[in-house]
């Protein structure tokens, strides 16, 4: 049976309502008058946010700048409570977009898209879902997130465990109850340093696994500076976020343009001390400009930021656990915290150090390491995602010729400029794999993809082309990019999910663009002003 002559169900279909679903689906319906159906598996708006519920949830992100920004009024009405927005409090915000642009009529909740199939002969994609749906639109857009498949490892008797136990990135709508209970973390990425002083504060005890010690600087976070706000941010509101679009990780601050190594050891120490005492995301970020790409100026950090941790931990056989010696600081996820490290200075809390004594099991009763046998009540797992493509993989997405993407991306992801991949025609990734992303404050990476796709389906729509599709050889230059940028920098000197090394058998590719959102952007606008260079527009059949 052919489609042929006959109109798509729908111009785009999206999958995901978190930030990119939202922000995508109001673009296209309410500025350029598209037909747009979203799928999300959750039961409400949020994606991330949705499903991250874990005690001590926040992001990294300062609250003024982690927002939507296409809407003045949205701007200048919203209130953040906190200086970083807690979970419960963007939930809400997404709730509020979703309910003030009347954005829930068009997507449909509890429904998983389990395959999405390019029809050569109309060019359209044809999309299934676990409710039984199947619908034919122009365009597929994935705003599904970049660490939204939870990693519970692959431990042996788990099945076994008689008591509760949780992953970060899945946690229960329910209160989850830790008083009185003897409480295992595993993993000490965000979620868990996030969690893990919340939790202690809660349970009777509390044991920490730890594979790889952590470099993580104070968030200190605290209720919003209004005054700022009211004084700085608002009134000046386009230009803070201009400044923050162009900038390398969409945030509106200033890094020192002076090599740590050209100061004294004095100076260098007087702005370490003052990045720590501001902490958050300014440490790193309005630091000397070679932290990142030079070992020993990343050193003179990475060495600034053990001594803290010599100094916030009392016992010494816990600091030497929690010293990270074999990775440079930046080069893992950098982490924000609070009061993470003086959690170990609890009587109820013990560190155990799983790099050199690894979990051999899961009992009935609780966790057995090569050395020792614990007993739990609750084990949560904070073992983090399989990122940047694992969601994708979740699908059966097949292009042209049946090819399907998990084949093409066997090797690791292949894309030009994050946004497609060759053999996909009409399909858009928002913050895909090869794009600043996860290297960036989320939302302005989101909005630049939603508008500069938006712009692409509007110049396609005025030259009558049908389909387009990323030329091979764009696509093989970018991805060479992509890789030629990472690899001066820190981040290819550890054992990172950027790099997919946390999934056993996960190809080991950079997949993040390294190079800077403000660069990334100013490269997106040229190839949109060079008639969309790098790809092949079709006017096809229809
Ligand atoms: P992350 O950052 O991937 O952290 C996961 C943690 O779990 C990390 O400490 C891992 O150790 C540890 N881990 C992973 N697998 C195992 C196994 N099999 N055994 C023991 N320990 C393990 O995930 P998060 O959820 O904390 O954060 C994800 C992102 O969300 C974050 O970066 C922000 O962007 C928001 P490892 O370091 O790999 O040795």
């Amino acid at each position: 049976m052919t489609n042929l002559g006959k109109p798509p169900d729908f111009d785009a279909v999206v999958i995901g309502a978190g930030f990119a679903g939202l922000g995508m689906l109001r673009r296209l319906r309410d500025e350029d008058g598209m037909s747009v159906q979203v799928y999300e598996t959750g039961d409400g708006v949020g994606g991330t946010w949705y499903w991250n519920r874990y005690p001590g949830a926040r992001c990294d992100s300062e609250s003024y700048v982690y927002c939507f920004s296409f809407s003045k009024e949205l701007l200048q009405d919203w209130d953040w409570s906190g200086k970083y927005p807690e979970q419960p409090e963007i939930l809400s915000y997404l709730n509020h977009v979703a309910d003030r642009f009347d954005l829930r009529r068009n997507i449909q909740f509890n429904t998983r898209v389990t395959s999405a199939r390019y029809l050569e002969d109309t060019s359209l994609w044809e999309v299934e879902t676990d409710q039984g749906d199947r619908v034919t639109a122009q365009f597929l857009i994935t705003g599904i997130g970049c660490i939204s498949s939870g990693n519970v490892p692959d431990i042996k008797g788990l099945d076994s465990f008689q008591g509760e136990w949780y992953h970060t990135g899945s946690w229960p709508h329910e209160k989850v109850d830790f008083a009185g209970k003897r409480v295992a973390v595993i993993g000490t990425g965000s979620s868990g340093i996030q969690s893990i002083p919340v939790i202690a504060e809660q349970a009777a005890h509390l044991s920490v696994f730890q594979r790889t010690p952590q470099y993580t600087v104070p968030a200190r976070h605290g209720t919003v500076d209004r005054k700022f706000i009211e004084e700085q941010i608002k009134p000046n509101y386009e230009a803070v976020l201009n400044k923050a679009r162009w900038s390398a990780g969409g945030f509106p601050i200033d890094r020192d343009e002076r090599s740590a190594l050209e100061v004294t050891e004095a100076e260098r120490m007087e702005s370490f001390e003052a990045g720590w005492a501001e902490g958050g995301i300014r440490f790193l970020g309005t630091s000397f400009k070679d932290i990142s790409m030079d070992r020993r100026a990343n050193d003179t950090m990475s060495e600034f930021i053990r001594n803290k941790i010599r100094e916030m931990v009392k016992d010494p056989e816990t600091v030497e656990k929690l010293l990270p010696t074999d990775h440079p600081f930046g080069s893992k996820r950098p982490l924000i915290d609070t009061n993470y490290f003086d959690t170990y200075n609890r009587e109820n809390v013990e560190l155990i150090d799983i790099r050199h004594s690894p979990i051999q099991e899961i009992t009935p009763k609780g966790i057995r390491t090569e050395d020792q046998e614990f007993e739990f009540d609750m084990i949560v797992f904070a073992t983090g995602f399989d990122a940047m493509t694992g969601t994708y993989f979740k699908m059966d997405i097949r292009g042209r010729n049946g090819l399907s993407l998990k084949e093409k991306w066997s090797e690791g992801p292949k894309t030009y400029l994050g946004l497609q991949t060759v053999g996909f025609p009409n399909m858009f990734m928002i913050t895909g794999p090869g794009s600043p992303s996860v290297l960036s404050n989320m939302p302005m990476s989101i909005e630049q993809h939603i508008d500069w796709i938006a712009d692409f389906l509007q110049y396609m729509r005025r030259g009558e082309i049908n389909s387009v599709e990323a030329d091979e050889n764009a696509e093989t230059a970018w991805v060479a990019h992509v890789n030629e940028v990472a690899e001066p920098t820190m981040y290819m000197l550890a054992d990172s999910w950027y790099l997919g090394a946390n999934i056993p058998g996960k190809p080991r590719v950079f997949m993040p663009y390294v190079g800077g959102l403000g660069n990334y952007r100013r490269k997106c606008n040229e190839v949109a002003d060079n008639g969309y260079e790098g790809f092949i527009l079709d006017a096809g059949r229809r």
